[in-house]
């Protein structure tokens, strides 16, 4: 065992979900080593713990994991679990860690992120429940990586991550498990599988796109093995280094074939995509996109036909940038609401203490109390449960939504890669112009509250601060501007717009249009153009 010495790095701060780096960053000498071993420090019990280890198999997933490896045997870590090749899906290690009751896990993974090596690799770090770590050990590890002055390493031949079974690396044991059994064991205990078998023996047509990032093996064995849809529902189902050189992130933009896959009439019932390390969904019927923050509102509405949830929600959670839809359908089910800021941890403890049964964020994350990870394919299976017990479209579930409860139109607009300091100086204008905004007129609109979003934790009482510029106007409408916490060049600014329409004669107006007065608007009072040279947002979801 070798005790390497080391010097900081100062840019070791976990963002929204775990460390993100470009890859070129991760692979400096002592980068990975300084920050696995900066966490291990401030975890209690190590010695003698079992850690579950795997990621998203992008570029550089296993040179790190075998780094992890001899880094976990010199720290006295027991047992290593690890996904067959290194790979593991990132509700699918939450889950493990959960079976297996183990001290935590690393994941590794940039998300949705572009991979390779000009693209980026990340790391995060799971606790005991499953879930990403709280913001305090998080801020922890960032502390102890900016003193830290040496790390534990083991010096040895790599171990081959392709073997199932247990092997020996020095005093610790590697137990390589196959990625997809307990995952898929897992659904099988959730939904009502022979409800969607029954859908699909009828006829039911469905397409997934896999991204050829982590879901295709989790996806083959269970829609298509398990659950009898036609071979070749799954598509880029082969997970790649780099991902086939498109960015994995389900949305209208990047999933463009599996959009233009469902549109026009001999179009399959249902499409779905995943992201790079298979926490996040995007889902489509014929002809019809559903917004995020609508499906999670139709899976609340819907969910007692799920066996699951036969006993009812206990509550509803979503980010704070997610539309009030789940509000209003919390409302009607006479169940609490939670409004947390933006990223998985913040659900955590809401998870365990058994407040709510369900959540979700409007970037495409859906979850619920079975594992402490959004997941991607338990959306997908949530939506094939539905539609099999329901018997309708996709778009007649999501329309019977806003009938029943009027339609929370939204829009989220990204401006990604523009300069830091104009994004810091726009967000601090903003700040500073906010006590004067109740009360005044916007754009013909009466602000009702202007606020930058706090939040304490209910179960634990933590405090997280600054989470999200917000304007509420008297009309119900609101805008929300925050900065990316996932990116690894520059910044990214995300606008949150949002508008309630009560009226079924408007429901069918695009997003886009019903929305645009409110985009001028939310553009103008930041200056967005001013601040960062932009006349218009990258994406728009
Ligand atoms: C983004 C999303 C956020 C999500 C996070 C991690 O964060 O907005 O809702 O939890 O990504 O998702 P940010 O800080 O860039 O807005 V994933 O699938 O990238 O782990
Ligand atoms: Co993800």
């Amino acid at each position: 065992m070798g005790f390497q010495t080391t010097t900081p790095f100062g840019d070791q701060r976990p963002g929204t979900s775990g460390l993100r780096k470009a890859v070129t960053v991760f692979r400096q000498a002592d980068y990975l080593e300084n920050f696995i071993q900066s966490a291990l420090d401030c975890l209690p019990g190590v010695a003698g713990a079992t850690l579950v280890i795997g990621g998203d198999g992008r570029y550089y997933n296993s040179a790190a994991i075998q780094t992890i490896l001899q880094m976990a045997v010199a720290n006295g870590v027991a047992r290593a679990v690890v996904g067959r090749g290194g790979i593991l899906s990132t509700p699918a290690a939450s889950n493990l860690i959960r079976q297996r009751g183990t001290l935590g896990g690393f994941i590794l993974s940039a998300s949705h992120n572009p991979g390779g090596p000009d693209g980026d690799f990340g790391i995060k770090f799971n606790g005991a429940n499953g879930g990403p770590a709280a913001e305090a050990l998080t801020e922890a590890f960032f502390a102890r990586s900016l003193v830290i002055d040496g790390y534990r390493i083991r010096h040895g031949a790599d171990i081959n991550l392709d073997r199932p079974g247990e092997t020996r690396l020095g005093p610790m044991i590697v137990e390589i498990v196959d990625p997809v059994a307990d995952y898929a064991a897992l659904m099988e205990n959730i939904f009502d599988m022979a409800a969607i078998r029954a859908l699909f023996a009828g006829g039911f047509r469905m397409v997934f796109d896999a991204m050829h990032a982590v879901t295709g093996p989790y996806a083959r064995e269970i829609l298509e093995n398990r659950l009898g849809a036609a071979p070749g529902t799954v598509i880029n189902g082969t997970p790649l280094e780099d991902f086939g050189g498109h960015h994995p992130d389900p949305n209208l933009v990047h999933a463009a074939e599996l959009v233009a896959m469902l549109s026009g009439e001999g179009a399959p019932d249902f499409g779905a995509a995943s992201d790079g390390d298979g926490d996040r969904n995007m889902i489509l019927g014929r002809d019809f996109y559903v917004s995020p923050s609508d499906s999670l509102a139709v899976l609340a509405a819907n969910a007692r036909h799920v066996p699951h949830f036969r006993g009812g929600l206990k509550g509803i959670a979503r980010s704070m940038p997610t539309s009030r839809a789940a509000d209003r359908v919390a409302a009607g089910l006479g169940i609490p609401c939670y409004e947390t800021p933006t990223g998985w941890k913040f659900f955590g403890t809401l998870l365990d203490a058994g407040r709510i049964s369900l959540c979700g964020e409007e970037s495409f994350g859906t979850g619920s109390d079975h594992v402490r990870e959004k997941d991607g394919l338990w959306a997908v299976l949530m939506w094939l449960n539905v539609l099999a017990v329901r018997r309708l479209s996709v778009a007649e579930l999501v329309r019977e939504l806003w009938r029943d409860y009027g339609r929370t139109i939204y829009g989220r607009h990204d401006y990604e890669g523009v300069a830091t300091e104009g994004a810091n100086a726009l967000i601090a204008e903003l700040r500073a112009g906010l006590a004067g905004l109740p009360g005044t007129e916007l754009g013909g609109r009466i602000v009702a509250t202007a606020d930058d979003f706090a939040y304490t934790d209910p179960v634990d009482g933590s405090r997280s601060e600054r989470q999200g510029v917000r304007i509420g106007f008297a009309d119900g409408a609101r805008i929300v501007y925050r900065l990316s916490g996932t990116g690894t060049s520059g910044a990214t600014l995300r606008v949150y717009l949002e508008r309630f329409e009560p009226d079924p004669a408007r429901h069918e107006c695009p997003a886009a249009e019903a929305l645009a007065d409110l985009a001028t608007l939310a553009a103008g009072h930041a200056g967005i153009a001013r601040h960062t040279g932009r006349q218009a947002p990258d994406v728009v979801t």
